[in-house]
């Protein structure tokens, strides 16, 4: 097979191009994609890259699917009917350009705050997510936007706790003894990590899932504990008690790298396997065999993950869990320790691609993407500022994927809001765009990747042409900073220019070209002898940090917001994990990958089904005081009692009622790091 790396794209005989892929996901794998005539016919795995090894999830070896849907946005789009109809005409890139602009520096003349970028991860790629994009509205000194929307609670607990988000090296887990998969379910969200558990467990390993859902990861462990949603905290205070009680304890490993050791050991102290079983809602012999396992066990490693991240108490729980195996000194060996995210490793230079220094010298203020339904509709006030009156949208579909979507709808349906939307397609979020912009594919483009769940960087060339009239994020922001009249040279740099500019000469660039990717050089086991990246450098049981800001210093149980019992109406409580087949809401478009999905799914437990009349098949509907929205019931054991599984996150317009299933999610937040919290989350479902 002829591995050319021309820049030719319209030779005939085929190429191959190697590439990252963009989606959010722990995995990041590297791409080879094949050209013939300047067509992509097939995305694959890059057998050369380890971690990839070849492979790819169901979902992106679609990419060509996706990339040449008969529906991908060709030409920059117009509103021509009522805001939220849908109703577009072409318009050239001339005339949308010098619109936007001119509407962008009219609100900008009066309150640069009033304008607000809403982005996330469509694509993870440095080049088009986080760098001319930053610029462009650093310059402009619009209101900034704290990305809140999936990770940021897990980040501030592994900053408060470990001191970065940093941990073990991804291929070590196939030689732990004992992997705990805690909320995470990797077969169907990042497939490769599960290869290497796999690995582990074809040499003996013990696999135990910690997840309310019985998911198809639980399937394959050896034990699987199915808690109530928000309890992880409970949970691991009791294995700690355990461990303390039985010495299952390294005290070496606690006097030299661990801070708040005593004061952690009084907390511990006080959550018996009884009083977490019973919060837990689990059985309390299966907390003390948990305990049994991760104490006696060399070497043990926890993949800790997203689904305890979503609820009120998240950051305390990740603070919780992340103790652990310091207080056993799992760190001590390279299969041993915890990974929630490796991103913290990178030698990134965000200041560099973003550019901070061009914002005024009045910080603009901040406002919360998983709070965006309350504040389109926030009036200006002294304590909020100006009211929003431009949004741009890049990377992101908030109509379908933000908390509480009746106000995210009510709030982009504003006559008076300004919207533009960089896209793909014509997704929930564009259909209420002023003006729509066709964006390029992965396929079409320049990007460099990190990775949250190895320590490898990535770099995508682009395969094949822009499709239509697309252009790159990057470029659509350098052109909008040329129509504002915006002369530093930062605005004049190209998308291969800021690949080079990410890491600098932290990476050998070269050596990225050639072979599609370049591990970072760090130590097997990063913690065996303490040095955590925090200001004690140690692992900090107690933050000083955190009392300082009027917190507990120490990890405790917080329970949800919304409590199971304190709703007779709404008596479920409800998580809405991926559907395997989507990501997010990407993917929900691609013909072949929604026939495997069919319909929005709930699952609910065969008591809770029986007690309502709910059949396998019935349309039911899910509901509180938010809204409601339609979806056909599974009756399964995948549900624990009490719990509903409402799997994400359809469009709404290709669901059953024009809604999904954030209709019903809250905006409350968590803890620590002001994240969303979708699975703290009461409802009531009737037959529809
Ligand atoms: N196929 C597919 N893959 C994806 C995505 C997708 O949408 N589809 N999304 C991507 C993104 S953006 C992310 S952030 C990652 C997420 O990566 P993961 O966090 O591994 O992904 P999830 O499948 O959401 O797994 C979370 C699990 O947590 C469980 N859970 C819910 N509440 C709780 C709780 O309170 N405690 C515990 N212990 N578990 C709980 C859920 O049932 C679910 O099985 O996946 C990425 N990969
Ligand atoms: N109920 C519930 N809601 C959730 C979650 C949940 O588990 N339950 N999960 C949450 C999580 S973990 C996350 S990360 C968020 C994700 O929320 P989002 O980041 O909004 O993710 P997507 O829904 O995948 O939407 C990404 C959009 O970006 C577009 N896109 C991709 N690449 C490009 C590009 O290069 N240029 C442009 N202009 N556009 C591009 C895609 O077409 C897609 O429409 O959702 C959150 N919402
Ligand atoms: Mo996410």
């Amino acid at each position: 097979m002829s591995m050319s790396l021309t820049k030719d794209t319209t030779s005939s005989a085929p190429i191959q191009v190697r590439g990252a892929c963009p989606h959010d996901c722990p995995d990041s794998c590297a791409l080879l994609t094949t050209v013939e005539n300047g067509v992509a016919t097939r995305v694959q795995g890059n057998p050369g890259h380890p971690h990839t090894d070849g492979v790819l999830c169901t979902k992106v070896a679609r990419y060509t699917e996706r990339s040449y849907h008969a529906e991908r946005l060709l030409v920059p789009l117009r509103r021509s009917g009522p805001k939220g109809s849908g109703q577009f005409v072409p318009v050239s890139w001339d005339q949308a350009l010098a619109d936007i602009a001119g509407r962008l520096q009219a609100i900008a003349a009066r309150a640069p705050e009033a304008i607000l970028p809403y982005s996330y991860a469509g694509t993870m790629g440095l080049v088009q997510g986080e760098s001319m994009d930053r610029r462009f509205f650093h310059r402009l000194g619009a209101s900034q936007l704290e990305r809140t929307i999936c990770a940021s609670a897990g980040a501030e607990a592994l900053a408060q706790t470990l001191g970065d988000k940093v941990g073990m090296k991804l291929e070590f887990f196939a030689q732990a003894r004992l992997i705990l998969i805690w909320g995470s379910n990797p077969i169907g969200s990042h497939l490769h990590f599960w290869r290497y558990a796999q690995q582990a467990k074809r040499n003996g390993a013990r696999l135990v899932c910690i997840d309310p859902r019985k998911t198809e990861t639980a399937d394959k462990c050896h034990e699987h504990l199915a808690l109530r949603p928000g309890t992880d905290a409970a949970l691991a205070l009791a294995l700690m008690h355990e461990l303390i009680r039985n010495d299952w304890l390294d005290h070496d490993y606690i006097a030299r790298h661990t801070l708040g050791w005593q004061a952690l050991r009084e907390r511990a102290l006080q959550w018996t396997p009884e009083r977490a079983a019973d919060v837990c809602g689990l059985p309390v012999a299966q907390i003390r065999q948990l305990a049994r396992d991760y104490g006696s066990t060399r070497p043990a490693a926890i993949r800790l993950n997203y689904g305890m991240q979503r609820v009120r108490g998240a950051g305390n729980a990740v603070r919780a869990v992340v103790c652990l195996p310091a207080l056993t000194g799992a760190w001590r060996d390279p299969a041993g320790g915890v990974l929630l995210s490796s991103a913290g490793q990178f030698p990134v230079r965000r200041a560099v691609l973003q550019r901070p220094d061009l914002m005024p010298a009045r910080r603009p203020r901040s406002i919360n993407m998983s709070t965006i339904g309350d504040d389109l509709l926030r009036p200006t006030s002294a304590s909020f500022g100006p009211q929003i009156e431009a949004v741009i949208v890049y990377n992101s579909n908030p109509v379908a994927v933000a908390p509480e979507s009746g106000k995210v709808v009510q709030g982009f349906a504003r006559e008076d809001l300004f919207t533009v939307v960089l896209e793909h397609f014509q997704t929930d979020t564009a259909d209420y765009a002023d003006y729509l912009l066709p964006a390029t594919t992965q396929l079409e483009h320049w990007d460099i990747h990190l990775s949250y769940g190895h320590t490898d960087i990535l770099l995508n060339r682009p395969a094949i042409a822009p499709l239509g009239q697309a252009r790159s994020n990057a470029r659509i922001f350098r052109d909008l900073a040329a129509q504002m009249g915006f002369a530093e040279p930062a605005f004049a740099d190209q998308d291969e220019q800021l690949c080079r500019q990410a890491f600098g000469d932290a990476v050998d660039y070269a050596r990225l070209q050639e072979q599609g990717f370049a591990t970072l050089e760090l130590p097997d086991a990063p913690f065996a002898a303490g040095g955590f990246p925090t200001p004690s450098g140690k692992c900090e049981f107690f933050s000083a940090r955190l009392a300082a800001q009027g917190l507990d210093g120490l990890p405790d149980y917080l329970p949800n917001h919304e409590l199971q019992g304190s709703s007779a109406r709404h008596p479920l409580a409800m998580i809405s994990p991926p559907a395997r087949h989507f990501l997010n809401s990407t993917f929900v478009n691609v013909r072949s990958l929604r026939a495997i999905e069919i319909e929005p799914l709930l699952e609910i437990h065969p008591d809770d089904a029986q007690a309502r009349g709910i059949a396998s098949g019935s349309l039911v509907r899910v509901f509180n005081d938010r809204g409601s929205y339609h979806c056909r019931a599974s009756v399964s054991h995948r549900a624990r009692p009490g719990v509903v599984n409402g799997l994400g996150i359809w469009w709404r317009k290709l669901g059953l009622n024009g809604t999904n299933v954030n209709q019903v999610t809250g905006q409350a937040l968590t803890d620590l790091g002001r994240a969303a919290t979708f699975y703290d989350c009461l409802v009531q479902v009737a037959v529809a």
